[in-house]
């Protein structure tokens, strides 16, 4: 039987300066995810990449002296070296500016051009370079006379320009009627709430998606004074990627046309383009529309949300070269839960490595390899347990397990990890009542004890693979066996035959 298909994609960020942590903590949740996916049996696909049309990122080339498409080349590769130093693959990077993109998306304009649902008018009101969005003046910030964006800040321009419009009108009541038949399309719920008060209930307005005043986009063929500028463009990306209306449909028709989930993982503030104009222009060109468009909360500083113009960003790299990157990469999936925003803390990420990961699971695994090693020079085999401490504790091994595939299929990733963490206390509270440093002439209940603690240490690796692959990877080795499975998590003979070799700290304390 064929796998079942899973494809997530996170934003395709703006090359108009460098990633910053925020940028990392999306990748990382959706990377985190992908994993879940391929540990439960899943055909995986991931897509990231970078969103390289648009006026800002004609200045910002313009200001450092380069043509835009060397600018963004430069862009896009730096991102493909934070992947790379974070250790997070992917199966596409997207680049708006790629070629076969770019036709996909003109094909698409002249169809739905034809169709009558893109329409010539004129964009009267207000825009924000910086945010690369038009914003109804009703929902503009006003202060000493200016406008500006409600959630940026950024300052508005007032602009009157000539501008090809997606009717996105003539939908309002095919989304409200759809997100009433699909009520989790999008995640958390509270969020549809706000999407119905700010943009539904006073009308759904139409959507500019071109413009006439600058030249780096994908030209409209129909009107050689306009190009494409950003959402439609932007959006589409997920599906060309796959091939849409391109010589190689193959992935398009295996990941979206039949595929089984598609997630869309975005920040709060671009939540209104995914789950209002996407699934609409997916209708308007009758393909099927995403699983779920999952939104995350900021990661915020003491200075509020972080941005590069309010100067507060937080270099990746530095964090990277100082901790590594799976230490980074766990503490933005386990403590920062994605229904709210989250403060950064270099306190809260070096706690959270000392009790979770080197505290909590490493020292567990390496004094139960140490207390083996001693002790016995055979396997210690899984007895079935009698001893209702023994029975108590295997159950817990199985509903932490239960409860992590539970909190992950409902995208909740923190909570997941905590239910792994939790196992790793009732372990280690199990070696506090067993005490099996007193039991060296009992060999027997030793034997049965450490086995034990085998099984929940296995599974405690298996659930943390999802996020540290490379440390799970080693623990994999220490334990001698041949993969982390899910399945394999119940199944309490699997150390019966296993000797040890030597084994080694994963987590070393940080001071
Ligand atoms: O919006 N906390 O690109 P972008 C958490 N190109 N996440 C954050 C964050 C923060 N402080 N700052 C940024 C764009 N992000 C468009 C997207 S998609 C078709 C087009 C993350 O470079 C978060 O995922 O401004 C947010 O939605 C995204 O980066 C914005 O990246």
């Amino acid at each position: 039987m064929s796998k079942k298909t899973f494809y997530i994609t996170t934003p395709i960020y703006y090359p108009s300066g460098s990633l910053h942590i925020g940028h990392v903590y999306t990748t990382t949740l959706a990377r985190t995810l992908a994993n879940f996916k391929i540990l439960c049996g899943y055909d995986v696909k991931m897509l990231t990449g970078s969103d390289e049309h648009g006026q800002k990122i004609e200045e910002k080339a313009n200001q450092a002296g380069l043509n835009p498409q060397i600018y963004v080349n430069e862009r896009a590769e730096e991102f493909k070296d934070l992947w790379k130093k974070l250790e997070i693959q992917y199966d596409y990077f997207s680049r708006t500016s790629n070629k076969a993109h770019m036709e996909s998306v003109s094909k698409q304009f002249a169809e739905l051009f034809k169709k009558g649902d893109i329409v010539k008018g004129t964009y009267n009101g207000l825009y924000s370079i910086q945010d690369e969005e038009f914003v109804a003046t009703a929902q503009a910030l006003k202060k000493d006379g200016k406008y500006y964006h409600p959630l940026s800040g950024h300052e508005l321009e007032s602009v009157e320009e000539e501008s090809y419009f997606f009717r996105m009108s003539k939908y309002s009541e095919w989304w409200k009627k759809y997100l009433k038949e699909n009520p989790n399309f999008i995640i958390p719920h509270k969020i549809v709430n706000e999407l119905k008060n700010n943009f539904i209930s006073k009308g759904l307005e139409d959507l500019s998606i071109t413009r006439s005043t600058f030249s780096w986009g994908i030209p409209v063929k129909e009107d050689k004074n306009h190009v494409m500028y950003v959402w439609l463009d932007a959006l589409n990306n997920y599906i060309t990627a796959l091939g849409y209306k391109t010589n190689d449909q193959s992935d398009f028709i295996k990941y979206w046309s039949n595929g089984d989930e598609i997630v869309h993982i975005v920040g709060k503030e671009i939540t209104r383009f995914h789950g209002i104009y996407w699934p609409i222009i997916l209708e308007s060109i009758g393909l099927r529309k995403p699983t779920t468009i999952l939104s995350h909360g900021w990661i915020i500083t003491s200075q509020g949300k972080m941005s590069k113009s309010k100067g507060n960003v937080i270099n990746p790299l530095k964090i990277i070269d100082k901790y590594g990157a799976e230490i980074i990469k766990y503490y933005f999936a386990s403590k920062m839960p994605i229904n709210n925003d989250n403060v950064f803390s270099e306190d809260i990420l070096k706690t959270t490595y000392n009790s979770d990961l080197s505290n909590n699971y490493g020292n567990l695994l390496s004094r139960t390899i140490a207390m083996i090693k001693q002790n016995f020079d055979k396997p210690v085999k899984h007895i079935k347990p009698i001893d209702k401490t023994d029975v108590e504790l295997l159950n817990e091994i199985i509903e932490h397990k239960n409860t992590f595939i539970n909190e992950l299929n409902n995208y909740q990733i923190s909570s997941g990890l905590e239910s792994v963490m939790q196992l790793g206390k009732k372990l280690n509270g199990y070696i506090d009542i067993t005490k099996p440093w007193t039991l060296k002439e009992n060999k027997e209940r030793l034997s049965q004890i450490l086995n034990n603690l085998l099984n929940g240490i296995y599974a405690m690796t298996t659930m943390l693979s999802i996020v540290i692959p490379k440390k799970a990877n080693q623990a994999l080795k220490i334990l001698n066996q041949k993969d982390l499975s899910l399945e394999k998590i119940e199944d309490f003979s699997k150390f019966d035959e296993t000797i040890f070799g030597e084994s080694e700290i994963l987590f070393e304390r940080m001071k």
